[in-house]
């Protein structure tokens, strides 16, 4: 069955959410923010569904999600269930000629994440992956920063993802089982934003690393764990750039503590995605907290400005910034820094790197 909602070829998009947790919930907010309606959803179990098809404010229920990807009234499906099912979902998506927002990860292997790239290609249409965080303005802001030459040349990177709502054994989670959560937890989970984010700011790629990872726990709640709960990793860039990251998800007091910090021979740059409103610039004779600000900012940050200044944005709100751009690109735009499925695959490679290094104890040369 389908709704009334009358699709006007490049007027109104129409979204289909496969999930029904939290990512699902901000996805859907997004979309509406963008204008778009929930036409349909479709979750684990039909009550599931109904439940968060009338949280999120969807029209109708799907009864699963081969029904949703085939629904003819929907233009683009988010995908927001286990990472597990991401890449066969986003397949059968895009076969159908849907405009596709899949969550991180893409896929669980490389492999996986670079058919979809292919059938993306193949289908000709827009699929992208929300590492969002590149959507506050002042990571814009650090990302021209650094493009126009204000830090220099790049000497090192200090970053971090900190997390501690894995830090007891009795907390648990599907992602803490690598059949629905993949081989990786959280580098995956959130390692892949920490990269995606020091690769999108520096211009520049990790070309080879070392990690360290570690599980703490062999056992959550009732299950075996089998993938790590930390990962440390050492890093160097393709300009030289010697980079250091740590990924955890057991630092007690850090909840999204994602913080990325360049140091140029000219000046530092410091983003901290908890305190999105700053940048906080280094320099040898003097440093600077900058504020956000539309009348100030660099003009490839600007667009992205959704509040004046003084009007704290966050989280949702860079998400909305990256679903309108999906938008965008629906209607033909090419917005600046949206993330695709080819950043989807380059986070699956830096995974099976991190992997491989921690379980060789090697140096890996990242290919791309
Ligand atoms: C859980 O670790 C999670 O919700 C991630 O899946 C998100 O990508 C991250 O942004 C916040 O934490």
């Amino acid at each position: 069955m389908t709704t009334d909602v009358i699709s006007t070829g490049i007027g109104t998009i129409r979204t289909g959410v496969l999930g029904g947790g939290f990512m699902a919930r901000v996805h859907a907010a997004a979309a509406q923010a963008a204008g778009s309606p929930i036409i349909a959803l479709a979750s684990s179990t039909p009550d599931r569904a109904a439940a968060a098809a009338s949280r999120l404010g969807a029209a109708r229920v799907e009864p699963d999600a081969a029904a949703l990807i085939a629904a003819s009234d929907i233009d683009v499906v988010h995908v927001c269930t286990p990472n597990a099912t991401h890449a066969p979902y986003a397949l059968a998506a895009l076969e159908a000629g849907r405009h596709v927002v899949c969550e991180k990860p893409l896929a669980t292997t490389a492999a996986d994440a670079r058919r979809l790239v292919e059938a993306a290609a193949h289908a000709g249409v827009i699929a992208a992956v929300p590492f969002v965080y590149r959507y506050h303005p002042m990571v814009r802001e650090a990302r021209a920063r650094v493009a126009r030459g204000d830090v220099g040349t790049l000497l090192s990177v200090q970053g971090a993802y900190l997390q501690d709502w894995m830090l007891a054994a009795s907390d648990d989670d599907w992602r803490a089982d690598a059949a629905t959560g993949g081989p990786s937890r959280a580098f995956a989970d959130i390692g892949s934003h920490l990269c995606d984010l020091l690769e999108f700011v520096a211009g520049e790629r990790i070309a080879r690393l070392t990690a360290v990872t570690r599980r703490v726990f062999d056992r959550r709640a009732e299950h075996e764990v089998d993938n790590e709960d930390i990962a440390g990793i050492l890093a160097e860039l393709a300009s030289g750039a010697v980079a250091t990251l740590l990924v955890s998800q057991m630092a007690p007091g850090r909840k999204n503590g994602l913080t990325l910090e360049l140091h140029g021979t000219a000046a530092s740059l410091r983003f901290a995605q908890e305190r999105p409103e700053e940048l906080w610039v280094g320099g040898r004779h003097g440093s600077q907290l900058l504020l956000r600000d539309p009348e100030t900012a660099d003009a490839s940050s600007a667009r992205l400005h959704r509040m004046p200044a003084g009007h704290p944005m966050g989280y949702q709100d860079a998400f909305d910034g990256f679903v309108a751009d999906v938008h965008a690109a629906v209607r033909g735009e090419a917005p600046d820094g949206l993330p695709t499925f080819a950043d989807g695959l380059r986070a699956a490679v830096l995974t099976e790197a991190v992997l491989a290094s921690a379980a060789r104890r090697e140096w890996i040369e990242v290919e791309g």
